[in-house]
């Protein structure tokens, strides 16, 4: 189990405050929080019922007392195969206020979010297409069950508490393209690594792509095709984006089921990268950027 600094650190970043913020409202100064959180100090009774009311935690989690959360090893690491089975138990008995638990409880406990986006969300979503597919799942659950997890991925989204970015990538769909989803996960993924992310989703006119290049000296541009049948709406925006006439060019880089399941596709849709999985495409984006 995680001791109470870590705790509290995981909690308050999870609840996107800052450590300046915290102590405003707990009326101390910004190092006490910083030596609570490095177990150097610890908060009286008054402080510790204040916080566990700021933060929506009970005192007894924050301080370890409270029963381990099932998807935590005794070591304090975060079992992400028993999160995986948890979270998904719990979504398919549509039950979204235990499914939220069960994350922010990862969270306090130290949960990494692209672990969580590749070892949890991403297994998830293919279990439920698995299950529709099989017709052990309802189309109205597996639009319950992405609606959730979009909204988990909204709330393990990190702080933002820099506007120091590393880089910039532009995140879009071809046209026609429902699946998005994947795109919020990929967001996560970037922004956790420091990037600075404009994720504008699909059927976004090459127009705007190109005033956005202009406007923001975008890096990267990230495009997912899932549907096969929208791989040729890709193939004519990538070649509209590098017949852009402008001079700075981003990289591209495509992924996604339609890329990998059309060989070709590698070849006529003209990136710079393509990447199989999510751990892929953040090692390309750690390493040629
Ligand atoms: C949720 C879902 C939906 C939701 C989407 C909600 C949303 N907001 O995104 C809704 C209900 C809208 C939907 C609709 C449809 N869906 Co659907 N859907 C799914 C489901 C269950 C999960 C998709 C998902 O989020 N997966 C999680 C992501 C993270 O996985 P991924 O896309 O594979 O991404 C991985 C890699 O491909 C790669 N990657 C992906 N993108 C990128 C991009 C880059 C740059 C890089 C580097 C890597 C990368 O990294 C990821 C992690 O390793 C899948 C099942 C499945 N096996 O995926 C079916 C699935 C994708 N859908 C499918 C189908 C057929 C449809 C519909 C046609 C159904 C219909 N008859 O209406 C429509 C299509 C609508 C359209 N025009 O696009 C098929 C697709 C088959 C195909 N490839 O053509 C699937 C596989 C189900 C199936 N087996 O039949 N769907």
């Amino acid at each position: 189990m995680s001791d109470f600094g870590t705790r509290l650190k995981n909690i308050r970043k999870l609840k996107k405050m800052t450590q300046k913020e915290l102590a405003e409202m707990l009326n101390v100064t910004q190092s006490t929080i910083a030596n609570y959180e490095s177990n150097l100090r610890f908060p009286g009774e008054a402080n510790l019922k204040e916080i566990s009311d700021l933060l929506h935690i009970s005192s007894d989690y924050l301080l370890g007392i409270a029963e381990e959360t099932k998807t935590v090893k005794a070591t304090g690491v975060v079992d992400l195969m028993k999160l995986k089975e948890d979270l998904l138990e719990a979504l398919l008995k549509s039950d979204e206020s235990l499914a939220t638990k069960i994350v922010i409880e990862s969270y306090v406990n130290g949960a990494v979010t692209h672990e969580v986006i590749d070892q949890v969300f991403h297994p998830i979503m293919v279990e439920t297409g698995r299950l529709w597919e099989t017709g052990k799942l309802d189309i109205s659950q597996e639009h319950f069950i992405s609606d959730v997890v979009e909204r988990l991925i909204s709330l393990i989204g990190i702080q933002m508490s820099t506007d120091d970015f590393k880089h910039t990538v532009m995140l879009i769909s071809p046209s026609g393209e429902e699946h998005v989803l994947v795109l919020k996960m990929m967001k996560e993924i970037f922004l956790e690594e420091g990037w600075r992310v404009f994720n504008l989703g699909k059927s976004i006119p090459v127009a705007s792509i190109a005033f956005l290049i202009e406007k923001e000296d975008i890096d990267l541009i990230a495009i997912s095709i899932t549907g096969k049948n929208n791989l040729n709406g890709a193939e004519h925006l990538i070649s509209a984006i590098r017949n852009l006439g402008i001079f700075k060019i981003p990289k591209i880089m495509v992924g996604g089921q339609a890329v990998e399941s059309e060989v070709q596709a590698k070849v006529f849709l003209g990136a710079d990268y393509y990447a199989s999985s999510f751990s892929e495409m953040r090692k390309i984006a750690l390493e040629q950027f």
